[in-house]
């Protein structure tokens, strides 16, 4: 059997239009639409047709007067569908089914779904000789295997115009199977079988019974001749494999006048009766090739959805990520004049009430103060005397209130960059932290309003326009009150930028540890208790916050690893060269003192983080992580079923 209607292909199908509807829904695509359209025909048009009992469509067809409803009656075994009078009397399509099927309506559903209208069954014949939607007839003769059609005609009109042509089309265009009605007047007319064969052809090949209503003193021969006129005409060099029987139909003054049905007589040796031909098709035989074509279009349509989803998942995997470099910079920002004089000042505070006794003493006679620090301390002097603090470091009160006006700042730009239609960051294009990030946007620029300009100096700048499905997360950050948000991040500022308890403890744990490494010798020249004195007072003060290793920098180099999930984050506790510090005692104090600035460091733009993530940010990327993830594992389950469905594809039976 053709791998088409394999179980697991079936399912393939089923999972592949879900999971696109629920990406387009959780995505929000442009496309939404688009997809619930597809999953519909999908449902209604192509899964019904997959299921083993679905009957072959067979659809009679041929010009005005042919005699289609005369056959279509003597087929179903009733005359239900009008006949005779002008030509042109059938205005829309019948269609019979076993009435075995009344049980199960999904059949009846999807055969008139091509049609968009709802399964309305027949009640009296002159509802077809008025225009409108399909109707259906259930049969008592007619095979359980077969839907018979009959269609209006589609070569009656004028000038041009055919009267009923769409209707016709749009009934051939559903049939797996067609017969072909037509008679000594039109076998030759070639606009009746371009037409046809135009039908035929339209998705995938489908084959076709001729049925001609001949003069009874034609030979079968002479009825050979013109059917194979016909087939020619239909199907070219290929006539022998699509036309799968030729039949007559006796022109009897009986039928005429509806005293009798039409007879059909199949022309050459050993064919069976057309109602017994049809019987014995193999529907899944006959309509795999039809249903290889819609299904291949299926299979298009969703590679089409899943390109879209992909695309849509990475400019929301990149605006979160442009979110959080944002965020980052805010809170690189928000820490500009963090007092880490005073932490120094604390740990060295620890430092000197850890002191052995006798160390004590001799610090008060003054004999432990040595070289390294004697020179620290001129520096400190040179610089007190000459220099303003080059980063503003300002003392006390002015230091809270600079403090403030960074957080307000840093916190104002973050939200600002939250409720703006798009993210726009300005990055150094060889800072590695954002490298990612910037190969990223590199990708998706163009598609999704992403943008990426160069700007001077090795700059960059890169515009994100919020992903649609954030949009409602956006909205409620919007409505909410800034201002009082603000007030109660200002009433935590300084519980958040102070000493903490857990810093506090961190501190003392630090000294702890420090005094377990020193070596006898370093606790006898206890260097460090006064250098501690001496730093804050110097530039020692004045740090950095960098992404990328500030190379060539004099002073403590702090890495602060991990941060925000990006790359290694630096701090740069500045010494003045005019120090004069020996390369041993700089490497010396940086042992010591790193770790301080490390834990120090570490904890504030920890804290101003979680501030900004839960007062600015942290819906979107909630949503944003939830909606990555969720479609992440869509995506892979829609490629699984397309690479199954393709592969039934490519099978054949
Ligand atoms: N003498 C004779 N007349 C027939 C035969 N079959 C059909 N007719 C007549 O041909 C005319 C057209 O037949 P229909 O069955 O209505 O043809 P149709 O193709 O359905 O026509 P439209 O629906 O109008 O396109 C009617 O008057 C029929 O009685 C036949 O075998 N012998
Ligand atoms: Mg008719």
């Amino acid at each position: 059997m053709d791998a088409l209607y394999d179980d697991g292909t079936i399912e393939a199908i089923r999972r592949l239009t879900e999971d696109a509807a629920r990406l387009a829904n959780l995505l929000v695509l442009t496309s939404r639409a688009d997809v619930d359209g597809w999953k519909q025909a999908v449902d209604n048009r192509l899964l019904p047709r997959l299921m083993p009992e679905f009957p072959l469509t067979v659809a009679i067809c041929g010009g005005g007067s042919a005699g289609k409803s005369s056959l279509f009656n003597s087929l179903t075994g009733e005359a239900v569908s009008p006949t005779g009078g002008r030509a042109g009397i059938n205005r829309r399509l019948l269609i019979s089914l076993s009435s075995t099927h009344r049980a199960a309506p999904a059949f009846a559903r999807a055969l008139l779904d091509p049609f968009g209208c709802p399964t309305q069954l027949l009640e009296d014949q002159t509802q077809l000789t008025t225009p409108g939607d399909p109707l259906l007839h259930y049969s008592d003769t007619l095979p359980v295997k077969l839907a018979l059609l009959d269609t209006p005609d589609f070569d009656t009109g004028a000038g041009g115009s055919y009267l009923n042509r769409e209707m016709a089309e749009a009934a051939l265009s559903a049939a797996d199977v067609l017969v072909y009605i037509f008679t000594n007047a039109n076998y030759n007319n070639r606009d009746n079988t371009d037409f046809i064969a135009r039908m035929l052809t339209a998705v995938g090949i489908r084959k076709c019974f001729l049925v001609y209503r001949a003069y009874p003193s034609f030979s079968d021969q002479e009825v050979l001749e013109h059917a194979g006129t016909v087939s020619h005409n239909l199907y070219g060099d290929q006539a022998q494999e699509h036309v799968l029987g030729v039949y007559r139909a006796g022109e009897d003054n009986r039928v005429a006048a509806g005293e009798r049905p039409m007879a059909v007589t199949p022309v050459g040796d050993g064919q069976a009766g057309l109602l017994a031909a049809l019987g014995q098709l193999d529907p899944r035989r006959i309509k795999s090739d039809l249903h290889r074509s819609i299904f291949g279009d299926v299979v298009r349509k969703g590679t089409g959805f899943l390109q879209q989803a992909e695309a849509s998942k990475d400019h929301l995997k990149v605006y979160l990520d442009g979110l959080r470099t944002a965020q980052r910079h805010s809170v690189q920002d928000a820490l500009g004049h963090l007092p880490m004089d005073a932490v120094l000042r604390r740990f060295s505070q620890i430092w000197r009430d850890t002191d052995p006794s006798h160390i004590r003493i001799m610090r008060q006679t003054g004999r432990v103060v040595e070289s390294p620090v004697r020179l620290m301390m001129r520096a400190a002097a040179w610089f007190r005397g000459s220099q303003p603090d080059p980063q503003g470091h300002a003392g006390g009160e002015d230091l809270a209130a600079v403090m403030e006006v960074d957080l307000i700042r840093a916190a104002n730009r973050l939200r600002k960059a939250v409720v703006d239609p798009a993210i726009v960051l300005h990055l150094a294009q060889a800072d590695p932290a954002t490298g990612p990030l910037r190969v990223a946007v590199h990708r998706l620029a163009g598609s999704a309003g992403v943008t990426q300009a160069p700007t001077d100096a090795g700059m960059v700048t890169f515009t994100i326009p919020l992903h649609a499905a954030l949009a409602s997360d956006q909205a409620a950050i919007r409505a909410t009150d800034w201002s009082a948000e603000v007030d109660d991040m200002l009433a935590r500022q300084e519980t958040l930028l102070g000493l903490t308890r857990r810093l506090e403890a961190e501190l003392q744990r630090l000294a702890h540890e420090q005094r377990a490494r020193m070596t006898t010798f370093d606790q006898i020249r206890q260097t460090f208790s006064a250098m501690l004195n001496i730093i804050p007072a110097t530039a020692a003060v004045t740090y950095v916050l960098h992404t990328g290793d500030p190379v060539g920098a004099t002073g403590i180099k702090v890495k602060l690893a991990g941060l925000f999930g990006l790359n290694d984050l630096y701090a740069l506790v500045a010494i003045p060269a005019t120090a004069g510090m020996k390369k041993a005692d700089l490497k010396q104090l940086e042992s010591l003192l790193a770790p301080v600035a490390r834990a120090w460091l570490t904890h504030k733009l920890k804290a101003i983080e979680a501030l900004f993530e839960e007062k600015i940010t942290g819906s979107l990327l909630q949503t944003g992580a939830a909606v990555v993830d969720t479609a992440a594992g869509r995506i892979a389950s829609m490629t699984e079923s397309l690479s199954r469905c393709e592969r039934a594809l490519e099978k054949r039976a």
